[in-house]
C-alpha cells in the first residue's frame, strides 16, 4: 500500500481489476508528492477525510433532511447530517447551516433561487477584478434566470471603493449583493458592505469559499459577525475537507434554503461526503489547525515580500489573506500560460489568471495566480517561501532556459522530499514503480 488513505485490499483489487486507473491514481499519488501546489483554491485535505470519502456512505440514498427522509435506513445518516450542520453553525457562528451542496456553483444557485425571483437584480465584482464565475459571469445558466450587475476594484491599486460600490448599488437595487471573490487579495469592509445593503434594501451574501478555512481558524474576519444574510463556502480549499459546499445563513433563511437545496437542485445529498465535512469541522477546531491558518497568512506575506524585493508587480502590491496575482506581462514581459508552463517544468504548479480589466484573453491572461495553503498544509514556513520565491523568480526571469528550468525541478523534488504531504508516505514500492 502506497498510503494511508485507502484500504490495502480495495486497492490491490483495483490494482488486478484496472490497472490503467490504478497506474493514473499512482502517478497522481507521485505528482501531488513531489512538486509544489500552489493553486491557491487546492489543498490536500485531512487523512480522516479519505477515510469517510471511501466509506460505506458512498452506498447510500438521502433524500429529505435528517428526521424527514424520503427513504429508510437513515439512522446513521441523520447522526452525520446533524453533526455536520450542528458543527458547521458552531464554527462559523451561523443560526442555520445547510451541507448537501454537492459544491461550489450549487451552493451559489441554491441560494439565488431560495432567496430571489427570477429577472431579480443580483450585484457582485466583475469576474476578471477577482469575481467568481458563479456570481452571475453572462456564460452561466444563472444569467440566463438572474440580472447580474458588477462592481470592480480601482486601478492602479485594486482596491474596492464602497462609495463606487454604493453608487452603484442604489442606481440598480439589487435584491442580493455578493461581496467575495476568487482571486482578490484583499480583506472586505463587511461592515461597510452591511451598510451599504441596508440602505439600499439588498440581502447580503459572503462567498467565503476560498477563505472558509481561514475564517474557522480564526485567521481572518468572519462575514456572519458582521450580520450577512447568507455565507458560502465550499469545504475542500482552506477548510481541507472533502470537495462540497456548505450554506450558513440567518435562521429565517432557513427554510427557503433548504427547500432550494432539496427538492429544488438536487436529488440525493452525498452522505459520504457530508460524513467527511462533519469530520473536517470537527478537526478545524484544534489549536493545530488555529496555527496552520495563521501560518498560512504569515507564509503569504513572506512569500509577497520576497517576490516584490525582487521585481515582481502584484495585483494591489501584496496580501491580506492566502493568495496573490503577479502581472507577468508588465513585471516579465510574458503572459500567464508561459509562465504557468515553466513553473510548471520547475515544479511549482499555479494558475494563469486574468488582472484586472485584462486586454489579453482568458487562456493567454497577464497575470498568475496562487497561494499558500497547500505548501502550508505540508508544513513548509517562511524559510520556505523565500526559497520558492527564489526559485519563481529565476524561471519568470528566464522562462524558456530549460537547462535552468530542470535544475529548479531537482531543488524543488528536494524541498519536497523534507515536508511529506499528509496522506501520502513517499518512496514506498508502489509509488516508485508507479514513477518509473
Ligand atoms: N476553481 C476555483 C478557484 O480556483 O478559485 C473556484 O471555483
Amino acid at each position: 500500500m502506497t498510503n494511508f488513505t485507502y484500504s490495502a485490499a480495495a486497492l490491490d483489487r483495483l490494482q488486478k481489476s484496472d490497472a490503467e486507473i490504478f497506474d493514473a491514481l499512482m502517478h497522481e499519488e507521485t505528482r501531488q508528492s513531489e512538486g509544489i501546489e500552489l493553486i491557491p483554491s487546492e489543498n490536500y485535505c485531512f487523512p480522516e477525510v479519505y477515510a469517510l470519502l471511501g466509506s460505506v456512505f458512498n452506498n447510500k440514498y438521502s433524500e429529505g433532511y435528517p428526521g424527514r427522509r424520503y427513504y429508510g435506513g437513515q439512522e446513521n445518516t441523520d447522526t452525520i447530517e446533524n453533526l455536520a450542520r450542528d458543527r458547521a453553525k458552531a464554527v462559523f457562528r451561523a443560526g442555520h447551516a445547510n451541507v448537501q451542496p454537492l459544491s461550489g456553483c450549487a451552493m451559489n444557485e441554491a441560494v439565488y433561487f431560495g432567496l430571489l425571483q427570477p429577472g431579480d437584480v443580483i450585484l457582485g465584482m466583475d469576474l476578471s477584478h477577482g469575481g467568481h464565475l458563479s456570481h452571475g459571469h453572462p456564460v452561466t445558466n444563472m444569467a440566463k434566470i438572474f440580472k447580474y450587475v458588477r462592481y470592480k476594484t480601482e486601478q492602479p491599486d485594486g482596491h474596492i471603493d464602497l462609495d463606487k460600490v454604493r453608487a452603484v448599488a442604489m442606481e440598480t437595487k439589487p435584491k442580493l449583493i455578493i461581496c467575495g471573490h476568487s482571486s482578490y487579495p484583499r480583506e472586505y469592509d463587511y461592515a461597510g458592505f452591511r451598510k451599504i445593503a441596508d440602505e439600499c434594501g439588498a440581502l447580503l451574501m459572503a462567498d467565503v469559499s476560498h477563505l472558509g478555512g481561514l475564517i474557522a481558524g480564526g485567521a481572518l474576519k468572519n462575514p456572519m459577525d458582521f450580520g450577512f444574510d447568507v455565507m458560502t463556502t465550499t469545504t475542500h480549499k482552506s477548510l481541507r475537507g472533502p470537495r462540497g459546499g456548505m450554506i450558513l445563513c440567518k435562521k429565517e433563511h432557513g427554510a427557503k434554503i433548504d427547500k432550494s437545496v432539496f427538492p429544488g437542485m438536487q436529488g440525493g445529498p452525498h452522505m459520504h461526503q457530508i460524513a467527511a465535512i462533519a469530520t473536517t469541522l470537527k478537526l478545524v477546531q484544534s489549536q493545530d489547525y488555529k496555527n496552520y491558518a495563521k501560518q498560512v497568512l504569515a507564509n503569504a506575506q513572506s512569500l509577497a515580500k520576497a517576490l516584490l524585493a525582487g521585481g515582481a508587480h502584484l495585483v494591489t502590491g501584496g496580501t491580506e489573506n492566502h493568495l496573490l496575482v503577479i502581472n507577468t506581462a508588465t513585471g516579465f514581459g510574458i503572459t500567464g500560460d508561459v509562465a504557468e508552463k515553466a513553473l510548471d517544468a520547475a515544479g511549482i504548479t499555479l494558475n494563469k489568471n486574468v488582472i484586472p480589466d485584462d486586454p489579453n484573453p482568458p487562456m493567454k491572461p497577464s497575470g498568475i495566480r496562487f497561494g499558500t495553503p497547500a505548501a502550508t498544509a505540508r508544513g513548509m514556513g517562511e524559510a520556505e517561501m523565500q526559497q520558492l520565491a527564489s526559485i519563481m523568480l529565476r524561471v519568470l526571469r528566464a522562462p524558456e532556459d530549460t537547462a535552468l528550468l530542470a535544475k529548479l525541478r531537482e531543488e524543488t523534488r528536494a524541498m519536497c522530499k523534507r515536508f511529506p504531504v499528509p496522506g501520502i508516505i513517499p518512496g514506498t514500492p508502489q509509488t516508485q514503480s508507479a514513477a518509473a
